[in-house]
């Protein structure tokens, strides 16, 4: 099996989303771990982002997150992302590390509340209408702990409402993606914890409205993959929040905790028309580098994923359908397996070599001295703003 022009031709259009926080310091609610260089503010976080870029032709985007990366200017941001190659990306808003949040925000039972969180929603578009960019990802973090706490219903009502207060902002080009995660910070119920409720939520709202998909945010054992197949086939998958999980919202490296669970979703993710720029769905990440160097996990995730879109393409559809269409269980099952089990490696770095990118990204990165320089030149950099 090898990677044809058609399929080069494909992931030559791959387009992956950095988060801003990514390059901060980050950790566990046990403790947020310093790494020398890192960014002090959010030109640095773009700049480093621009080196995954740089080294990969895979990451032209940076996410950011409202107020973490707030700036005075983001007419000077932007001209700072596009003079490093890189555009600004989604902009995901925060409702989760005020005082007034503790019991909910757009779900609140207080109208005073409920505005809050709607006014900063507002103030989010704002900043998309100067940033460009095209996406408000709404991720909440309502919900409660104990039966009886909260009325659920109400919630969802007031939910509703709130979410149609935002979406009446949106722009014509721009879209609202609402993202669901089952628990945490909220344990006994959390006001959208799963793929239907954002979808109900969102097929509510109208035509720009989607849902993200956090591949940490399921239960263990939960099929994904279908998820992805159901949003696509429903025309509601906005965009992904790649991660990978060994147990909850572990925010690991894509691709580490489960390669082969990576793969399934993006079978279904090229089966479903929800590859390339046209598609709709933005590939992002949302991940953490708590104990490994920001720079090189970022570089190691879009090389998980552009390997394993890889090995997506080169499913033989043909074979696979008429083997479906037979009944011939092992033989569709080999088909997949086959796709799965070919190292795309050599060909990818043969590849990146004919257009002028480094073979190895992780070395190309490691000799460009860049790492160095940021642990020298920096001092006392940021914390992505969970420990804050
Ligand atoms: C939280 O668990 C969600 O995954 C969010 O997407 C994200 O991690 C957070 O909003 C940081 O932007
Ligand atoms: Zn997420
Ligand atoms: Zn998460």
């Amino acid at each position: 099996m090898t990677l044809n022009s058609q399929i080069l031709g494909q992931l030559e259009q791959q387009a992956i989303e950095l988060p801003s926080w990514a390059f901060a310091n980050s950790g566990t609610r046990f403790r947020v771990f310093g790494q020398p260089g890192v960014p002090r503010d959010p030109f640095e976080k773009i700049a480093d982002a621009a080196q995954v870029h740089k080294v990969t032709a895979l990451a032209p985007k940076v996410a950011l997150h409202i107020p973490w990366d707030k700036v005075d200017d983001y007419a000077k941001l932007r001209n700072h992302a596009e003079d490093l190659g890189v555009a600004l990306g989604t902009i995901n808003s925060n409702t989760f590390q005020d005082e007034a949040y503790k019991f909910g925000s757009l779900a609140h039972s207080d109208a005073a509340v409920r505005q809050k969180a709607i006014d900063h929603h507002f103030e989010c578009i704002e900043i998309m209408n100067e940033t460009g960019s095209q996406d408000l990802k709404i991720w909440l973090a309502d919900g409660t702990n104990y039966p009886g706490q909260d009325d659920m219903r109400g919630r969802q009502d007031r939910l509703t409402e709130s979410l149609a207060k935002i979406y009446e902002r949106i722009g014509e080009n721009q879209r609202l993606v609402l993202e669901y995660k089952f628990f945490e910070p909220a344990f006994y119920h959390t006001d959208v914890p799963d793929w239907g409720t954002s979808y109900a939520q969102v097929v509510a709202l109208g035509e720009r409205a989607f849902v993200c998909l956090d591949t940490g945010h399921h239960a263990p054992g939960t099929n994904i993959e279908f998820i992805v197949m159901q949003l696509l086939r429903l025309g509601k998958l906005g965009s992904f929040d790649f991660n990978s999980a060994f147990y909850a919202d572990d925010d690991l490296i894509v691709g580490a905790a489960d390669p082969f669970q990576l793969f399934r979703i993006l079978v279904e993710v090229v089966r479903g028309g929800g590859y390339g720029p046209d598609s709709g769905v933005a590939f992002m990440l949302d991940q953490c580098h708590n104990v490994e160097k920001k720079i090189p996990g970022q570089i190691r995730s879009v090389l998980n994923v552009q390997e394993m879109t890889a090995r997506a393409l080169l499913v033989d559809r043909d074979a696979l359908g008429a083997a479906q269409q037979a009944g011939d269980v092992l033989t569709a099952n080999s088909i997949l397996m086959d796709a799965f089990y070919t190292d795309v490696r050599p060909a990818l770095a043969e590849w990146r070599e004919s257009r002028g990118l480094p073979a190895d990204p992780m070395e190309g990165y490691a000799e460009s001295g860049y790492q160095q320089k940021i642990e020298a030149e920096r001092v006392g950099g940021e914390q992505a703003g969970w420990g804050a």
